[in-house]
């Protein structure tokens, strides 16, 4: 990254970053762009399936409608999947679980790359395109590469366990999310353009805690108003900049 084109980081960002000990990181699909995942949103274009509006396919209706339609669209996706790999905005943020005491992470994106950097207790708040869950019982089970067949305890159909636009999301993972979001210091908005809730809601709670606010995107957001830092770049380039300034 030419240095002329690198954001500074602040002084009071790295204050903040060596006394800090309570951060929350919520990301959204902009952090794995540099991995190869599509975005959501790009460009002023919105994904599109089959001629449908990624929320109309990822939607509880259709999930009623037409399951097989959903499960090809997340083969897809599972498929475009299997062979990105973390970069460089992943691993360090996966480095920070042992840099800050309390340290939450959470993410919109189902694609487990947080994980795959080395991320532990990572709150999914969409659900993870790697399992699925039975439409019956509710029973999880690993993917795998394929579609899985039946549920292994009821025999009924499965389904993505992946949080469709009118669903519910995980019991207890927005509760979490906003309890960290509630209780830090320092808050990272990364590759989120801010549209859905109720996760585009939780940097709203850090600001109204007290907490100092920092955005991570190329573009600017509904939530950049409400930053104390912006930090304008892809993450890819810019969070391993924030690691090295403390
Ligand atoms: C619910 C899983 C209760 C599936 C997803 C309040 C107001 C208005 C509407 C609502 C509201 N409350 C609820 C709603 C309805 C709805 C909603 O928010 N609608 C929006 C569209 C207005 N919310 C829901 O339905 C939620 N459930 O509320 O339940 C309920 C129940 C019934 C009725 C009412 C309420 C469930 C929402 C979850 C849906 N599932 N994903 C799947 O993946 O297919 S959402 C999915 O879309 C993602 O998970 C993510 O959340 C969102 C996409 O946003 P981003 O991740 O931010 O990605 P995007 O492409 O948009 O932006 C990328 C950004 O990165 C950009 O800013 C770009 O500039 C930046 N970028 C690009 N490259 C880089 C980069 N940044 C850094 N580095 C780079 N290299
Ligand atoms: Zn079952």
């Amino acid at each position: 990254m030419p240095v002329a084109l690198r954001p500074t980081i602040s002084a009071e960002l790295r204050d903040r970053l060596r006394q800090g000990n309570r951060v929350l990181v919520l990301t959204g699909a902009g952090i794995s762009a540099e991995s190869g995942v599509p975005t959501f949103r790009g460009g002023g274009n919105s994904l599109v399936w089959k001629g449908m509006p990624f929320d109309v396919i990822s939607s509880a209706q259709m999930v009623q409608r037409d399951l097989d339609a959903v499960w090809e669209w997340f083969d897809y996706r599972r498929n475009l999947l299997s062979d990105v790999k973390p970069n460089p905005a992943h691993q360090e943020i996966a480095s920070w679980q042992d840099r800050f005491a309390n340290f939450g992470l959470v993410t919109q994106n189902i694609d487990g790359l947080h994980q795959k950097a080395g991320s532990r207790d990572v709150v999914e708040l969409h659900g993870n395109i790697w399992r699925a869950r039975c439409t019956v019982c509710g029973l999880t089970r690993d993917t795998g590469a394929g579609r899985p067949d039946a549920c292994l305890d009821c025999g009924d159909r499965l389904r993505p366990d992946v949080v469709l636009f009118g669903e519910l999301l995980p019991a207890g993972a927005f509760e979490r999310a906003a309890q960290i979001a509630a209780t830090c210091e320092l808050c990272f908005i990364v590759g989120t353009s801010a549209l859905v809730y109720p996760a585009a809601g939780l940097p709203e709670i850090a600001k109204s805690a007290g907490a100092y606010l920092c955005e991570v995107n190329p573009e600017q957001t509904p939530l950049t108003y409400l930053c104390d830092e912006v930090l304008p770049g892809k993450a890819g380039e810019v969070l391993p900049l924030i690691g090295d300034a403390f």
